[in-house]
């Protein structure tokens, strides 16, 4: 006799199940199942990928039943949802992160030693998801590991960019791009979801029409449809039951058009069809604040943003009859101008497919949207040109322009005859050739807008946006960023986890502020000693990393002065270069003067079309040439440049550093979240009043943070009395011999046009004011040298700085955008007993 059949979703999972266990044993047998089963491969023939992917499912399937249990009990409670909006998110590795949240670091570490491996070579095998160019990717990342932690529902939606950012070579000093093939092996932290695939429409024309009720309405007709496919990634929240998914989108060719042309005998065109579509996804554009106006990345936005809200509206139908409440189930955030064409994509799904007014769905837009403004520099804010917009979009420009029409006539109301005013808020630039200006559009569309630090909001307010700001004083809120102390302490820096552990147990990880706790033992021998012990290990193994990847040995007791971040003129890796040839110059005159040892680590990628970036990491890798090999220095400065820096380079970086170059010029930096997580590391900052760093600052302490260089106001001021860097090079003697040995072709074996450019563009221009800062900098400089002579007083400082940055954690940026943008609460899942016994 069979037995009857019992409903799927009742199946009761076992204990011990080969696919939930958690005991050494049951991994063990997994990790050997899935060798065999899903890799097909015996373990003698196994390489380190199918180890790593073994293990990968391993942890996957651990994961499941929560990320299942999370998605039942969102749909059950009818819970409102954050939907974070971004092109960019960067992730980094998963699996560290898994074993971390699901609790089973050691265990694994067991069950894999037990069968003959090592952990730590299967972490390196993988391939480090790069979908974004840099903060503010990463930020992305930290949010939504912050959503699942407090347990907010959340999902992050994005795009399955098949190349992500490029590998970067170095090859004889310049930066060579090599592409990301990141998923090559397969990914296997994704499912994709097929049957949840949705159509999005390009191009064509719109038409009127009357609907049955006699109703005039507006239909589009495309000249292309492509597919967007789903692809699932687990978020599990550290120390929860919570799973929140990141949906990716890939895109597809739509059937149906490759089948008119295939039947119609166009074999080619067809394909030529279908490779078109499927290029949308195909690759991360590589600009790190500076748009790239090409049509490829208007398709990119508004295809990942028409998936996700067609998204968003059916998981809304599927509990709701209309649309009319759709801010009651669903806060979107659009993660800077990137995704901000979906305000008008909303308005035309409610009206010209759920058939809502025009006033309704306004209404219900803007209590939807919120929007966060990552830069404030002009020629980063994007727009894009009436006529692409027209040829690609035709529908969301006649609804821009009516968007636009009813905005300028309340402004006209208001303000009655500023032109000016109309012309500077309107959401179409008039001034030459029409630009749509997307940041108008996002916050006409949101009903918040938002900075990333205090002095980046109050900038916003005063300046970039202050029309809005005008109009609209309540909309405006600042949220300064935040990174997740799951990554970057506890999985980057464990030495040091477990010394706070050891004091006041593992609390900290979900409340920074705890280790606030710890100041008393900053006056305590034995805690400052293992201080010290911890960050030279940490030393230690980053210069084992330079000694195999670069070949240079560098000595672990000198002090790690780093600068890792995009390379960009704004943020002047080019000014820590002038200091470092400065010092190379009092070598040089006098070889024996006492000189701090000091090893300058710098690590960026630069936008493959921006040449002066590019420029600068020749310049740095000329400089490091000349200076590592002078017999005069007897090794007192290392210069390396660390290449293809990423997430996983930054684990090893930032908790070996001793000093954080922050170096921007002031007004420039938005936010800056690499500074915070050097800091929470025990690294001094030397830098200047932007963004961030004013609030790392006030809450280490002014006494221990290294300040230098102008403020944001002095920076305008000295701008608009007309300034002059050759007044700088010309009256100051230690400027003035650095340029003239980069000029003089010292770094480049006599070759005086290389750095040419550099040097004119600094001594003629000067837009971000070098020189202006070059001697505070310098001597601030010495101070943090005669600060780390005494390494008392300066493990005094490193520690007092890690354990005062509890602002930084991004769970505290996630409750303030919860409470004050979202209006979301937490939505704790509840799990059957087996598997909190496991945990
Ligand atoms: O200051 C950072 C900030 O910390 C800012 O430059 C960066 O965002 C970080 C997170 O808030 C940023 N990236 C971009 N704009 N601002 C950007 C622009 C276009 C393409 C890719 C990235």
């Amino acid at each position: 006799m069979t037995q009857p059949l019992i409903p799927i979703d009742q199946c009761p999972i076992q204990i011990e199940d080969d696919r939930t266990g958690t005991n050494v044993e049951t991994l063990k047998r997994a990790f050997a199942d899935n060798l065999f089963y899903l890799q097909g491969k015996y373990e003698s023939l196994a390489t380190q990928d199918d180890f790593y992917m073994a293990l990968a499912y391993t942890l996957r399937d651990r994961l499941l039943s929560r990320w299942l249990k999370t998605t039942k009990t969102y749909m059950e409670k009818d819970v409102k949802v954050v939907y974070y909006l971004s092109a960019e998110f960067l992730m980094g590795r998963h699996m560290g992160n898994s074993l971390i949240n699901l609790h089973l670091y050691d265990r694994v570490r067991q069950a894999v030693e037990e069968s003959g491996l090592d952990l730590d070579e299967i972490l390196e095998h993988e391939p480090d998801p790069g979908l974004g160019n840099g903060g503010l990717g990463r930020l992305a990342a930290c949010f939504v590991d912050s959503l699942a932690t407090l347990e907010i529902p959340a999902v992050g939606y994005g795009i399955r960019y098949e190349f992500g950012i490029f590998t970067q070579a170095i090859r004889d000093g310049w930066q060579a791009e090599v592409p990301d093939k990141w998923l090559r092996f397969g990914n296997p932290w994704e499912i994709a979801h097929p049957d949840q695939a949705v159509e999005v429409k390009l191009g064509g024309h719109t038409e009127m029409y009357h609907n049955e009720k006699g109703e005039y309405k507006v239909r589009w007709i495309p000249a292309n449809r492509v597919v967007g496919i789903p692809y699932d990634t687990p978020v599990p929240g550290y120390d929860t039951n919570t799973v929140n998914p990141l949906r990716l989108w890939r895109a597809e060719a739509s059937d149906d058009f490759n089948f008119d042309a295939f039947n119609a005998g166009n074999y080619d065109g067809a394909v030529a069809e279908k490779m078109r579509s499927e290029t949308i996804s195909k690759v991360l554009y590589p600009n790190d604040n500076t748009p790239q106006g090409k049509q490829l990345r208007l398709e990119q936005q508004f295809f990942f943003v028409s998936c996700s809200l067609q998204d968003i509206i059916r998981t809304h139908l599927l509990r709701h009859p209309s649309l009319h409440n759709l801010h009651d189930t669903a806060a979107i955030q659009l993660n800077d101008t990137h995704p901000a064409v979906a305000i008008a994509e909303m308005m035309r799904l409610l009206m010209d497919e759920h058939e809502m007014d025009w006033n309704t769905a306004w209404r219900v837009t803007q209590k939807t949207f919120s929007y966060t403004n990552h830069t404030l520099l002009p020629e980063a804010l994007e727009k894009w040109s009436v006529g692409l917009f027209e040829y690609l979009l035709p529908r969301h420009l006649e609804i821009i322009y009516e968007i636009n029409r009813r905005f300028l006539e309340d402004v006209k109301r208001w303000y009655p005859g500023d032109d000016n005013l109309i012309s500077r808020l309107s959401l179409i630039d008039e001034s030459g050739e029409k630009y749509v200006r997307m940041a108008n559009l996002a916050c006409v569309g949101s009903h918040a807008v938002n900075g990333v630090a205090a002095l980046h909001t109050q900038l916003l307010k005063q300046d970039t946006l202050r029309d809005f700001y005008r109009l609209w004083p309540g909309k405006f809120i600042n949220k300064t960023n935040g990174v997740t102390p799951r990554r970057w302490i506890l999985m980057c820096n464990p030495k040091l986890a477990e010394l706070y552990n050891s004091k006041i147990g593992e609390g900290w990880l979900k409340d920074l502020s705890q280790l606030k706790q710890l100041e008393k033992y900053v006056d305590d021998p034995d805690f400052c000693q293992q201080w010290r012990e911890i960050k030279l290990h940490n030393k230690r193994q980053l210069a084992q990393y330079i000694w195999e990847h670069n070949g240079i040995e560098v000595d672990p007791h000198s002090m790690f002065d780093i600068q890792v971040k995009r390379i960009h003129e704004y943020k002047r890796q080019h000014l820590n270069l002038l200091h470092i040839i400065a010092l190379y110059n009092q070598i040089k005159q006098n070889p024996d003067q006492h000189i701090v040892p000091c090893t300058f680590i710098f690590g960026g990628k630069a936008a493959p079309g921006y040449f002066m970036a590019k420029l600068i990491i020749k310049l740095t890798n000329s400089v490091a040439d000349v200076i590592n090999h002078d017999p005069d220095v007897r090794g007192r400065l290392k210069i390396v440049f660390l290449n293809n820096f990423n997430v996983s380079l930054g684990q090893r970086i930032y908790p070996a550093a001793d000093l954080s170059e922050q170096v921007s010029t002031a007004g420039k930096e938005a936010s800056g979240t690499g500074n915070m997580k050097f800091a929470m590391n025990g690294a001094m900052t030397i830098g200047t009043l932007d963004g961030a760093n004013i609030e790392i600052r006030e809450e280490a302490g002014e006494e221990n943070f290294f300040l230098f260089g102008l403020t944001a106001q002095e920076v305008a001021d000295t701008k608009a009395k007309g300034y002059n860097p050759r007044d700088y090079y010309s009256s100051n003697p230690s400027l003035k011999a650095v340029i003239d040995r980069i000029a003089a072709g010292y770094f480049s074996h006599g070759d005086k046009e290389l750095f040419k450019p550099l040097v004119d563009s600094l001594m003629y221009h000067d837009q971000y004011m070098l020189f202006a800062d070059y001697q505070a900098y310098v001597d601030c400089h010495k101070q943090v040298s005669k600060t780390y002579s005494d390494q008392d007083k300066w493990t005094r400082m490193s520690i007092l700085n890690a354990l005062r940055m509890a602002k930084f954690s991004s769970d505290r940026t996630i409750r303030e955008y919860c409470n004050e943008i979202w209006n979301v609460q937490p939505v704790p899942i509840e799990m059957e007993e087996y598997s909190q016994e496991n945990a």
